[in-house]
């Protein structure tokens, strides 16, 4: 049976990621780590470690400690806290990182790392974003997950590391909030619509990005991970997608459950740049030949799991 390591295990994927992990594989095989205990099932129901990935120390005992086969990395800033705080993003995202793939090379690791829409800037290729273009991001978030695609590369090629990777578009979901992104709106528009029926979007009307409800994310992990390593050409950076949609879309989507509610836009100009930076919608067809990448929801019904499942946690 493998054992996995998850890094940044408290966050939106990964309180959701060690659960499912834990169903499929035991919950003993899988370690769950963060920076802190917090009150969380993820703590609860399986081991738990306390783990900075900017500490190589702290990475190397945990791997050491519970044998593990494969580190699946998820401790990150995202890219609204790493325009912010960029020398954060560097330390957490690339120094992280590189700890994490050199202990991974030491330990005989494999390694799982998410990289993001944001690995593409302003000169890419906005509609059916290709596999293989021009990646010249001009945020911090975006240039530390372009590196660390070409690292995680390298890696592989190197010291043969089995590195796999997706590039995330924004994600939906409903157990933990999202970290500081610029597609969190799209997350805070539910809790809004339900709790108070209406939502001031951050984001210009105009704002198309790709997007993926948890479920689907949650999977693509998985998929990759049990994939056979030998059909994947691009290991570390497959475009995956399940929907694009602006903020009318999503809102027109909810307002068929909820004909009251109203969006007004008050649009951050930080956030508003970072969005125009990205592509308007991926092609994934890579992913779907390597491993067979087949998302499950549309917009329409995302929207209805979505609001089903955040009104009993309301409540
Ligand atoms: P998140 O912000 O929700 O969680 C990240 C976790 O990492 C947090 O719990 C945080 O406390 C922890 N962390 C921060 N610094 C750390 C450190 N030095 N050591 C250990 N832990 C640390 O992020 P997420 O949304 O779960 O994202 C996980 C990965 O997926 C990231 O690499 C992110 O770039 C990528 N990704 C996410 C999205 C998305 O929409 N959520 C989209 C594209 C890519
Ligand atoms: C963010 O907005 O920073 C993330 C991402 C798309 O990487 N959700």
């Amino acid at each position: 049976m493998k054992k996995f390591l998850i890094t940044g295990a408290l966050g939106q994927i990964g309180s959701e990621l060690t659960m499912e992990l834990r169903k499929r594989y035991g919950n003993e095989n899988v370690v769950a780590s963060g920076l802190r205990k917090e009150d969380s099932i993820v703590v609860e129901s399986g081991p738990f470690e306390i783990v900075d990935i900017a500490n190589y120390d702290q990475v190397a005992e945990a791997v050491k400690k519970h044998d593990i086969d494969w580190i699946i990395n998820l401790a990150a800033i995202l890219s609204a806290v790493g325009e912010q705080k960029p020398s954060l993003a560097w330390e957490v995202n690339m120094n992280g990182l590189f700890n994490i793939l050199e202990v991974a090379r030491e330990h005989k690791c494999a390694v799982f790392t998410p990289s993001s829409i944001a690995a593409f800037g302003p000169n890419t290729p906005k509609d059916d974003t290709p596999q293989d273009t021009i990646q010249r991001p001009n945020t911090m978030y975006g240039v530390t997950k372009v590196a660390g695609e070409l690292l995680c590369d390298y890696y592989y090629e190197k010291f043969g590391v089995d590195t796999r990777g997706v590039r995330f578009p924004g994600l939906i979901s409903y157990a933990t909030l999202p970290g500081g992104g610029t597609t969190d709106y799209a997350v805070h528009i539910y809790y809004d619509a339900l709790q108070k029926g209406e939502f001031t979007c951050p984001l210009d009307q105009d704002t198309y990005m790709d997007m993926m409800y948890m479920p689907d994310a949650i999977n693509a992990i998985i998929d990759l991970i049990e994939a056979d390593g030998s059909k994947l050409k691009h290991r570390n950076a497959f475009n995956v997608t399940a929907m694009s949609f602006n903020p009318e879309g999503i809102f027109n989507s909810i307002k068929k459950h909820i004909p009251d509610f109203t969006m007004d836009y008050d649009v951050n100009p930080t956030l508003q740049k970072i969005a125009n930076s990205w592509p308007n919608s991926l092609d994934d067809s890579a992913a779907k030949e390597e491993w067979g990448w087949n998302p499950q929801y549309d917009l329409d019904a995302m929207t209805k799991d979505m609001l089903e499942k955040l009104k009993e946690k309301l409540n």
